[in-house]
């Protein structure tokens, strides 16, 4: 299997994140990349190639415009006001001031365009989404014209928390959603997004859920005990003419293979029925056992036979990289679902 990678996720590198009351050295980290590819290198997974140029003009199909334009200028606009650290939302307009009027104030412009505290942007951050975005493209083109089967788009920083016009959970722009759309744009009518991340992909599902053209579908932490919190209940079944092509698996923390392929099992009978050109993984492996953000049970060899049931679809699949941080697995549980996928 080819995958697409650019270095220049690493101009990507924030010295904080606000996790347990404290500031951290961001889970979602440059390194992560460095064990992937050793592993995509150490298992003679394929060749690794660059990205090429893109029109970036996709991202406003998805992102407002407004938004692309604060990220744009967020950190210039944060540094010029004098201020020391990294830019973390610290307000946001909540339900008892839910204000559509945008700030001035780069500190207010934070809060608006952020559904999480925890993603600070530092220099470098937004020309590294950027570059994610070249990637998953490059991936898209090549699926589509050079008939292969399967390809990797080795994405950082990832992208399904990312809405319309809200960042947060590490994600700037959403990359599988800039996928789908291409997709659609080069003809494509059905697309078919899995997310098997331990996280719920709040940013993809409200993206698509008023459409029936690219169905969402999600293996995650219930949001009663795990982050996004607010999305990804098992009775969000779509709106309008989306109405049934989203579907979400909330599963509690303990589960272990044996429950969660059950859901897989599921969402693949969903995937047969809907018929899909293109099917595209939100490939995020922290549903690990030993991820440290995370509480299910998975073991790196499960990630093998995920691989082995995706491939039985017959479906050209792009797999776009999302979380995982248990550092020195995340290589080894990535390559084993392509792998898998590939029945090596
Ligand atoms: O898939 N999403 C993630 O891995 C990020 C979760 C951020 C939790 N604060
Ligand atoms: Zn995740």
């Amino acid at each position: 299997m080819i995958t697409i990678y650019s270095s220049k996720h690493s101009l990507r590198n924030s010295k904080t994140e606000l996790y347990g009351g404290e500031l951290v050295r961001p889970f979602e980290r440059p390194e992560r990349m460095n064990y992937i590819l050793d592993e995509i290198k150490n298992q003679k997974l394929g060749e690794i190639k660059n990205p090429k140029e893109i029109d970036f003009g996709i991202i406003n199909k998805i992102h407002d415009e407004d938004y692309i334009n604060f990220l744009n200028v967020a950190w210039n606009e944060w540094i010029e006001e004098g201020f020391k650290g990294e830019a973390i939302p610290n307000i946001w307009p909540s339900r008892s001031m839910d204000s559509k009027i945008i700030p001035n104030f780069i500190e207010g412009k934070l809060g608006y365009y952020s559904l999480a505290g925890e993603t600070s942007i530092s220099e470098g951050s937004i020309e590294a989404a950027y570059e994610s975005v070249k990637v998953v493209i490059t991936a898209s083109e090549m699926l589509q014209n050079n008939n292969i089967l399967n390809i990797f788009s080795l994405c950082r920083p990832p992208g399904h928390h990312a809405s319309q016009n809200q960042f947060g959970g590490y994600c700037f722009f959403n990359n599988v959603a800039i996928a789908a759309e291409h997709f659609k744009t080069k003809g494509a009518k059905k697309i078919f997004i899995l997310d098997v991340d331990f996280h719920h992909g709040n940013g993809t599902q409200s993206i698509f859920y008023d459409r029936s053209d690219v169905f969402y579908a999600s293996l995650h932490g219930d949001p009663m005990y795990a982050f996004p919190y607010f999305l990804g209940h098992a009775d969000e079944e779509g709106i309008g003419t989306g109405q049934g092509y989203n579907k979400n698996y909330p599963m509690l923390p303990g589960t272990t293979y044996d429950i969660w392929s059950e859901a897989l099992d599921d969402s693949i009978k969903k995937i047969s029925t809907f018929n899909p050109e293109i099917l595209i993984i939100s490939l995020g492996v922290d549903a690990y056992e030993n991820d440290p953000i995370s509480f299910f049970k998975l073991k790196s060899e499960d990630f093998i036979d995920l691989g082995k049931r995706l491939s039985k679809l017959k479906i050209p699949t792009l797999f776009v990289m999302e979380g995982g941080y248990a550092i020195k697995d995340i290589g080894v549980n990535t390559v084993n679902t392509l792998k898998g996928f590939e029945n090596r």
